[in-house]
């Protein structure tokens, strides 16, 4: 409950703040894009983690007005990386399914476009693969109409929910993020590793680009690689950063 109430403070105050942790190409480690990651900034300074308020916020259906800040920030910040002419390939927003069943969802991802002129296509949208079985149908609605507008779609946190082989090859995405779980244990256990390959193979099989997400170190990046896998992002190569660090870097001749 306090934390309720503090929370609402903090989206009527827009005290959050836009993290990004860079995707790379697995086959050379290219910069490919980046992954937006809400903190929430409190008075002092301390950045509260969305694991702690994410939650809360689809609870309390806060998650609507938060997520609606968010995805305004990071057009804000793609149109300001566009003018230094940086080089930031496609950044990718989590979209919680609190959201998702917003009827004004659509409508709302219109105007942030609309009014800040960003091009779809350097966007994508991130959808955790247990909200999207919450109501497959509708998701899929939801999912045709925003591809429509030119976003890139993906399924977050691949393998740990329950969707058949037919959910996936209906749903309109374009890339399948691979859960970091898998990824974690890809070295130590069989079973992972056979689950990992077999999402690489299933999915490149219905024209679907692979992520792995926490890849931490060099081993787990060579299993990915020639288990086939397209893109990687992980404490590897960089932990989530604010702005002006991806700005720093952007700036270094590559
Ligand atoms: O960055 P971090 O590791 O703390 O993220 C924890 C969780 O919060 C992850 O599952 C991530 O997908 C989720 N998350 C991060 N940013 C956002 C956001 O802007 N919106 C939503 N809905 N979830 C987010
Ligand atoms: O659920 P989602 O994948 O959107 O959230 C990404 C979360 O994973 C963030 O909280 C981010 O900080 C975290 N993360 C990113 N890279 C790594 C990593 O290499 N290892 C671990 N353990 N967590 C990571
Ligand atoms: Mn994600
Ligand atoms: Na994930």
């Amino acid at each position: 409950v306090a934390l309720t109430k503090l929370l609402r403070k903090a989206v009527s105050r827009h005290q959050f703040r836009a993290y990004y942790q860079s995707k790379h190409a697995v086959d050379d480690g290219r910069l490919t894009g980046y992954e937006a990651l809400i903190r929430w900034q409190l008075d002092d300074g301390v950045l509260v983690s969305p694991a702690q308020f994410i939650p809360v916020a689809e609870e309390t259906g806060l998650i609507v007005e938060i997520g609606r800040w968010m995805l305004g920030e990071v057009c804000r910040q793609i149109t300001e990386w566009r003018r230094l002419g940086y080089a930031f390939g496609r950044v990718s927003v989590n979209i919680s399914g609190r959201q998702l069943t917003d009827p004004e969802f659509v409508t709302t991802v219109a105007e942030i476009i609309g009014r800040t002129g960003v091009d779809p296509s350097d966007l994508e949208l991130e959808i955790t693969e247990s909200w999207l079985m919450v109501d497959p149908e509708r998701s899929t609605e939801i999912l045709q109409a925003l591809r429509g507008m030119g976003f890139k779609l993906s399924i977050d946190d691949f393998g740990i929910a329950y969707s058949s082989m037919n959910y996936l090859k209906h749903f309109p995405v374009d890339i399948i993020k691979v859960d970091r779980s898998f990824v974690r244990d890809i070295l130590t256990d069989r079973d992972s590793q056979a689950i990992v390959s077999a999402i690489i193979a299933m999915g490149h099989n219905l024209g679907r680009e692979i992520v792995a997400e926490g890849v931490e170190t060099r081993g787990q990046l060579d299993m990915l690689r020639s288990a086939g896998c397209d893109e990687a992002q992980g404490y590897l190569f960089s932990r989530p950063v604010p702005p002006e660090d991806v700005e720093r870097a952007r700036r270094m001749p590559l």
